[in-house]
């Protein structure tokens, strides 16, 4: 009698340590985290009070910086500030010349646009980190500057809601998220075939809990109007992608990807282990051929579906904004653990696995985001969000 309650009590002790070792990492983590956004402000203080010396005033300081929020953490109301700014962007005209883009069709399209012209070059490469922080700076700067947006870009805290993205304030499908999952239609695992056919096993991603159209909140009624490109197993749209294809967003939102690339453990290794740029990179982008798709792919297929699904037209869904700002806000505070060595560091080349071969990434060469926003800009100028265009902190 005494043994056969052995088992389940033994059982519930490790579930609940399990629990507890999560929370501590948790713990460990914001603290970590924390720390290092209070060193980039007290660098702040610093250099404000030696600028002021010599009667110089700091245009980024303590007092103005502008603070980007996990979306769970925000009011219900900043969080609708913010899905009405993005909807603003998707009932204005586009900048895009149709001659070049025959699909677009808004200004939310313009960011579409030119990250799928630009994919080969802004992923796998040296620019990776820094365009995509330049992309979503100048994506918030459309939203307040253009649609009247008061707040800033939020980020998704992915290990945070790991356990049920589908019920977090960001997927609830409430009115006061980013819109709801997909409808859920039974389909099967996805399979991401290995860069080198044959050459590695192929990605096995469990379907997740959509999969249809997105019915409820903000973004149901949305138009997807560019794109597929790179969906597997669906053609691309006309014009390669690039024609006007309006179709419904699609979700196929599920914690199999978050769980297995984007859990507390992972990115606790990521900040704490990864010591120069190019192991920090690799394995925030999972390093290619091993079957591991890291957090950054972890988190585009935890939303997954059309156009989520898609690495050249991924921005199509609004969310990816979130998704990127959690990846910038991890480089943002990495950096920051050791200012020294990282505030500078770049690794890779100017091309997407260097294939076709170019040369390395330099602090000297130039990104530029086209149609949608702003102007070529330096990578030097995109190392560090309080200096050049930048004057923003994550919390
Ligand atoms: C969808 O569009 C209709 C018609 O434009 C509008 O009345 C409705 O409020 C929209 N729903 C959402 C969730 O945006
Ligand atoms: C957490 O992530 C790591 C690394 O991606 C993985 O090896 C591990 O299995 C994950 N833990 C759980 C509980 O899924
Ligand atoms: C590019 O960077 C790699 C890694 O740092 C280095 O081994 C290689 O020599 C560099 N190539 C050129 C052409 O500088
Ligand atoms: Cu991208």
């Amino acid at each position: 009698m005494k043994f056969s309650a052995l088992p389940a009590l033994a059982v519930f002790s490790c579930l609940a340590s399990s629990i507890n070792a999560a929370q501590d990492e948790a713990a460990q983590l914001s603290q970590l985290l924390g720390e290092a956004a209070n060193d980039i402000l007290g660098q702040l203080r610093e250099e404000e009070g030696a600028l002021a010396k010599r009667g110089v005033e700091a245009s980024c300081t303590v007092r103005n910086i502008a603070i980007r929020r996990e979306f769970g953490s925000m009011a219900p109301e900043d969080r609708k500030a913010y899905t009405d700014a993005v909807q603003c962007l998707q009932r204005k005209s586009n900048l895009t010349p149709n001659s070049l883009v025959p699909g677009a069709r808004t200004r939310f399209d313009d960011f579409v646009a030119v990250h799928q012209n630009q994919t080969p070059y802004i992923h796998f490469s040296g620019t990776f980190l820094g365009w995509h922080r330049y992309f979503i700076w100048h994506y918030e700067q459309a939203l307040r500057n253009e649609c009247g947006y008061k707040g800033y870009q939020p980020y998704w805290d992915w290990s945070k809601w790991a356990a049920a993205p589908q019920d977090s304030p960001m997927f609830d499908g409430s009115p006061y998220s980013m819109g709801g999952n997909g409808e859920f239609i039974p389909h099967d695992p996805l399979v991401l075939l290995p860069p080198v056919e044959g050459a590695n096993p192929p990605i096995v991603i469990d379907a997740g809990l959509g999969g249809g159209c997105v019915q409820s909140g903000p973004f149901s009624n949305m138009s997807v109007n560019l794109g597929p490109i790179g969906l597997t197993n669906t053609p691309p749209g006309p014009d390669g992608g690039l024609g006007y294809n309006p179709r419904c967003l699609k979700r196929d939102v599920g914690p199999f990807c978050l769980q297995k690339y984007n859990n507390y453990t992972r990115i606790w290794n990521l900040m704490t282990q990864r010591h120069n740029i190019r192991d920090f990179q690799l394995d925030l982008e999972g390093p290619p051929g091993t079957g591991d798709l890291g957090p950054h792919g972890g988190g585009h297929f935890a939303i997954g579906g059309d156009p989520g699904g898609d690495l050249f037209t991924s921005p199509g869904d609004p969310a990816f904004y979130l998704h990127h700002g959690q990846v910038d806000r991890l480089w943002t505070l990495w950096q920051a653990l050791d200012p020294a060595t990282r505030r500078n560091a770049l690794d890779g080349t100017n091309t997407m696995l260097n294939d076709p071969p170019s040369a390395n990434t330099t602090l000297e060469d130039f990104i530029n985001l086209g149609y949608a926003a702003g102007q070529p800009i330096q990578m030097k100028n995109v190392m560090s969000t309080v200096t050049g265009p930048f004057c923003y902190i994550y919390l």
